[in-house]
Order: structure tokens, then C-alpha cells, then sequence
């Protein structure tokens, strides 16, 4: 899948290559979507000047949403969303020691007055983040909605016509 898009409205980052596997499922949403995006590996602990940089460059950019996905002592959402107005959507990435319980709960925290916008634990978060981030643009962007809407419609008819779960 190519990370790069020349001119991204969506910037995935996350803090580790090990996230990769998760926030991929983001990125596939806002291919998926027709939503350019950019992918990137941005670390509060490892490379917090980067983090820094990234966050403050972030609206000059053209970024118009932040999906920043990590695990552990997940700081990355918190401390991007402290940096810049841009939106921040904080996906949950697994970790081994504690399921990503500890993920969850390092982001979903924050204090009043900083905001990120929560998603769920693994695949499921990081593929709502990037269906989320594509509503957000969506609601100033009538092609992004109407792929939104048609993704929303498919996925309803999905399940419709195949009613029995005996089949495959
Ligand atoms: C976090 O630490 C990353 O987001 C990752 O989920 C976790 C482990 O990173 P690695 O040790 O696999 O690079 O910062």
C-alpha cells in the first residue's frame, strides 16, 4: 500500500514499525475511501522532537486529521493533540504484556481542555479511526461523504443478503 500521497489530508502516524500491522487497517479505510493520507512512524519517547515538529507543522501541512496509533505508555495522541488544533484520533495498539488495556488507558485519559478522540483496541480502532477521519473531512468534502455513505450502504447490503451465517 503506498504511504505517501503527494498532498495528504490524513496523517497516520504511530510510534513504533511494530505498530504497523494495526494502523495499517486505517490507511486501507482512507485508500479505500479515496482519502490521500500519509503514513508515518513518530515517537513521543524515541523521537519527541520529530513529534513536535510533525504536530506544529501539521495545519501548514494540509493535514486535517491526526490518527496517531500506539502502545504501552501510549503518549503519542496526548502529546500531538497538545501541539496543534488538528483533530487527533488516538488508536489503542495491542501490547503484549497487557492486551492493550495499558494502550487504552494512557489514551483515552487525557485531561480536560486537551482533546483526542478515542477508538477502540487494535484492527477495529485503527479501522474506525480512518472511516472516522474520512466523516470529519466528509463534512466539508461532498465526494469524501458520498464515499463514506456508499462504503456505509455496501456494507449494510453485505449483511442483508447473506442472512445465514451457515453460509459462506
Ligand atoms: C510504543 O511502544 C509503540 O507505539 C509500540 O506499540 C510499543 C513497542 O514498540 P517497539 O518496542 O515494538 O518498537 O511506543
Amino acid at each position: 500500500m503506498s504511504s505517501s500521497h503527494p498532498s495528504p489530508r490524513v496523517g497516520v502516524i504511530m510510534g513504533s514499525k511494530s505498530d504497523w500491522p494495526v494502523m495499517e487497517h486505517a490507511a486501507a479505510m482512507l485508500e479505500r475511501l479515496g482519502v490521500d493520507y500519509e503514513t508515518r512512524v513518530v515517537s513521543a519517547h524515541r523521537t519527541p522532537d520529530l513529534l513536535f515538529d510533525y504536530a506544529k507543522s501539521a495545519a501548514e501541512r494540509g493535514i486535517q486529521v491526526i490518527i496517531a496509533g500506539a502502545g504501552g505508555a501510549a503518549h503519542l495522541p496526548g502529546m500531538v493533540a497538545s501541539q496543534t488544533a488538528v483533530p487527533v484520533l488516538g488508536v489503542p495498539v495491542e501490547s503484549k504484556a497487557l492486551k492493550g488495556l495499558d494502550s487504552l488507558l494512557s489514551i483515552v485519559q487525557m485531561p480536560g481542555g486537551v482533546a483526542v478522540g478515542t477508538l477502540a483496541i487494535g484492527k477495529a480502532g485503527a479501522t474506525n479511526a480512518g472511516l472516522l477521519a474520512a466523516q470529519i473531512i466528509g463534512t466539508s468534502d461532498v465526494t469524501v461523504r458520498e464515499a463514506v455513505e456508499a462504503f456505509r450502504a455496501e456494507q449494510t447490503r453485505n449483511v442483508l443478503d447473506n442472512p445465514d451465517p451457515s453460509q459462506a
